[in-house]
């Protein structure tokens, strides 16, 4: 079953639409309007999503040249106070392994993970008590601030909501970025996704961090009962809010969750929303995540005009992903050798770390935000 609802009706009727043209504008530099956005979200035809394809693949060239940044992935504690329905890790869920690893386990990933070569640190976690609430703050502004000093790389933090305060000091203490994703920016799905969340909360939190002077990444959720237009609406706010790094992930059904029974309706729709990301958000860092086909699907998402790997995880440390907490983790699946061999195969590479800090110090600006 397909879960993606269409557009809204009537949204595109008596409209018609030059594929050529809007391709011909994106190669220029004009980003598709709403409307484009929704009729190349609903393109079927396998000639016209190669075109798609190779143009997103073109601009991505454009500003990243054969660049391929890599994001280790430190998923440090699986316990939450949440009750997302579409999450393994949800506080209601007796079938996910729990786990917090010690501050020491923790560099020592890290560490090992900037040794094999990847570009920035992800250090994320469940809204575990242990680290948020009124003893937790200090815990996680400390963990934070002993890694940063360990290893050299940039750190991206994905705590969840935190109080701002909390966040101006993890940007003090050396988070280069902060992750959160809002999933859909349609405000009745997010309430049936994230229950007993608050929609304007999440979507502030990323404008204070960047006000704190971090990049911030948003995301949303694909086949979650979204409709085309709300897919080309998520696109364009994240464009608009200036998120420096921007997902789609497609919904992997999880066992003793709310959303167990529906059923996923393939990749095909993560990676034509990915080369249509790239044409409205062109110079901005869009992820192929290694946590959704592992790394089978590594190579189709980047042709679709992705520009980071996420979700390098080392084996046998008894880490987890989040989408699939198992796949291609043990058996070396999801390290920077295996992504470097696609990577090659594809005539790129992995981008040089001075690439990347420019990229960083390029977008650190408080004055981007306005
Ligand atoms: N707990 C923090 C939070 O929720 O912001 C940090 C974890 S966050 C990085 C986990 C993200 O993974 C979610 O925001 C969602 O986008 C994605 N995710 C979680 N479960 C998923 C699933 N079953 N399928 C696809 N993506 C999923
Ligand atoms: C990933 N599992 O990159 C990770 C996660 C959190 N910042 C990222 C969703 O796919
Ligand atoms: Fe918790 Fe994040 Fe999972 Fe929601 S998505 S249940 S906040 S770990």
């Amino acid at each position: 079953m397909n879960n993606v609802v269409k557009h809204r009706p009537g949204d595109l009727d008596n409209m018609s639409f030059d594929l050529e043209n809007i391709l011909g504008k994106a190669v220029d530099g004009s980003r598709p309007t709403f409307t484009e956005t929704v009729f190349l979200l609903g393109l079927r035809d396998p000639s016209d999503l190669e075109r798609l394809y190779n143009v997103a693949n073109d601009i991505r060239h454009k500003h990243f040249s054969n660049d391929i940044f890599l994001y280790g992935f430190v998923y440090y504690s699986t316990y939450c106070r949440n009750r997302c329905s579409f999450c393994f890790y949800n506080h209601e869920n007796d079938l996910s392994p729990r786990y917090r690893k010690t501050t020491d386990e923790i560099i020592a990933l890290s560490e090992q993970l900037q040794e094999g070569g990847v570009n920035l640190i992800d250090l994320t976690m469940g809204e575990d008590p242990y680290y948020h609430g009124a003893h937790g703050w200090r815990r996680l502004v400390q963990l934070i601030s002993d890694v940063n000093d360990h290893v050299e790389l940039p750190l991206m933090v994905s705590p969840g909501v935190l109080p701002d305060m909390v966040l101006k000091e993890l940007a003090v203490v050396g988070a280069d970025w902060y992750a959160c994703y809002q999933e859909t920016h349609n405000r009745q799905l997010f309430k049936s996704l994230r229950p007993g969340q608050d929609f304007d909360i999440r979507m502030g939190q990323r404008l204070s961090a960047a006000r704190y002077g971090m990049l911030v990444e948003d995301g949303m959720m694909l086949d979650v009962g979204e409709s085309q237009w709300d897919r080309a609406y998520a696109i364009h706010q994240m464009c608009a809010h200036k998120m420096h790094q921007i997902r789609a992930m497609t919904f992997v059904p999880q066992a003793g969750t709310p959303m167990s029974s529906m059923t996923s309706s393939g990749v095909e729709d993560e990676l034509k929303t990915i080369a249509v990301m790239r044409l409205v958000c062109q110079d901005r860092l869009i992820p192929a995540s290694l946590d959704i086909d592992g790394s089978m699907g590594l190579k189709r998402r980047i042709d679709a005009g992705a520009n980071v790997v996420t979700s390098i995880i080392p084996p046998d440390k008894g880490l987890a992903g989040v989408a699939q907490h198992e796949l291609d983790i043990d058996n070396g699946g999801r390290t920077v050798a295996s992504v470097s061999r696609i990577l090659d195969s594809m005539g790129l590479r992995r981008g040089p770390q001075t690439h990347y800090d420019q990229f960083i110090e390029m977008h650190r600006s408080v004055k981007e935000m306005g």
